[in-house]
């Protein structure tokens, strides 16, 4: 068991497996995923696994096992075969990109995710609250990486902008070219057993960072010498790996979207807490902070007590996480009556036996 406490194995899981009868089945974790391969770490080592059939064929795609997830599996000497997945004590999800109620599990079982963006034309405030809000929404713990402090003469600007959101995350400006921020990232953001996840658009540094504080090249960067653009090396899947502080870290692919895909309960001032605040104050309990009188938000926008950042991208994202669940609550109830359609005209059809 040794090596899977090492990866993130705990009580939380432990209690589960003791009180399942999965008599027979070993437990590991995902670390990589490649087509129909899945790299496991096992209390003996790695090993390359597939999915079992009634895996395979019998679950939604959000089931599926993930990068960090903990699954049963049997070991076939050569390979191992996925039975089950274990219950996840979260999940980094976001919209499916290209639908309109599809959830994406990007990865499972994450206590931070290092929001990464480059102190160049990709530094984007609304952005970095919509990642912010849907890792919070999560349950994960959200910390910002500036990376690219090479390029600018003065953070400070950078911080007071991050600092307008009333976030109360850590923030860290580092540079894998200058050797800035690495150590204390490293120090303070990553601890053993302790899994985080590397996110942002890309380009902006992440397989860099990850190298940087392994202190060695595990993940291929793209090279600026490359002056054709050719042989980039940008990531192409998600993969976990153990750094030698015995933090687990997984480098992910750029991200062109990052929509919100989180439940209204959600939606109260644990998410938005800036204008959770404020909102006690509005005259009208159901207050939209839209135009309504008394509103104690609109009071602080015009005189400037908040950001209007702050605000346009409460705005923004509460509606976008509006539509993401009317969409999807449309989705289930027409399930629900094609299924009803389905049952009805199975009976019709025994009744009348043909
Ligand atoms: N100026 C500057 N450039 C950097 C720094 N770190 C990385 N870069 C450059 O940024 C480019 C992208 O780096 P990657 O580490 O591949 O970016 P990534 O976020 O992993 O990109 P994807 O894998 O495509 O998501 C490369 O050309 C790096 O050399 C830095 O600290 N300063
Ligand atoms: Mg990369
Ligand atoms: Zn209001």
């Amino acid at each position: 068991m040794e090596t899977l406490y090492q990866y993130g194995w705990n009580n939380f899981f432990e209690e589960y497996r003791t009180t399942t009868e999965k008599t027979g089945f070993d437990t590991a974790r995902v670390t990589y995923i490649k087509g129909f391969k899945y790299g496991l770490i096992t209390r003996d080592g790695e090993k390359e696994s597939e999915l079992s059939g009634k895996l395979l064929f019998g679950s939604e795609n959000e089931n599926l096992p993930k990068v960090g997830d903990w699954v049963f599996y049997l070991d076939y000497g050569d390979i191992g075969y996925i039975v089950d997945v274990l219950p996840r004590k979260n999940a980094l999800t976001r919209k499916n990109p290209g639908t309109e109620n599809e959830l994406q599990v990007l990865a499972a079982n994450i206590d931070y995710a290092l929001i990464v963006q480059g102190l160049d034309r990709d530094f984007n405030i609304m952005r970095l609250d919509r990642y912010i809000t849907q890792i919070l929404a999560c349950g994960i713990t959200p910390v910002v990486v500036l990376n690219k402090a090479d390029l600018v003469t003065d953070t400070s600007l950078y911080l007071s902008e991050v600092n307008k959101l009333g976030r109360n995350c850590a923030v860290y400006f580092c540079s894998t070219y200058a050797d800035i921020g690495i150590a204390e990232l490293r120090e303070q953001a990553l601890e053993p057993n302790k899994t985080c996840i590397l996110i942002g658009s890309s380009g902006v540094g992440k397989s860099s960072l990850l190298n940087a504080l392994t202190g060695n090249s595990v993940h291929e960067t793209d090279s600026l010498s490359d002056a054709t653009g050719k042989g980039k090396h940008t990531t192409t899947s998600r993969e976990l790996i153990r750094l030698e502080n015995g933090s687990l870290i997984i480098d992910t692919p750029g991200m062109r979207e990052f929509g919100v895909a989180f439940s209204e309960d959600d939606q109260s001032g644990s998410l938005f807490p800036t204008i959770g605040e404020l909102a006690e104050k509005c005259r009208f309990a159901d207050c939209m902070h839209i135009n309504e009188t008394g509103c104690a938000v609109l009071e602080a926008l015009a005189n400037e007590t908040i950001d209007e950042k702050v605000y346009t991208s409460y705005l923004k994202l509460t509606r976008e996480q509006k539509h993401f669940s009317t969409t999807l609550e449309e989705k289930k109830r027409l399930g629900k009556q094609m299924g009803k359609m389905i049952r009805e005209a199975d009976e019709y059809r025994k009744k009348y036996k043909y």
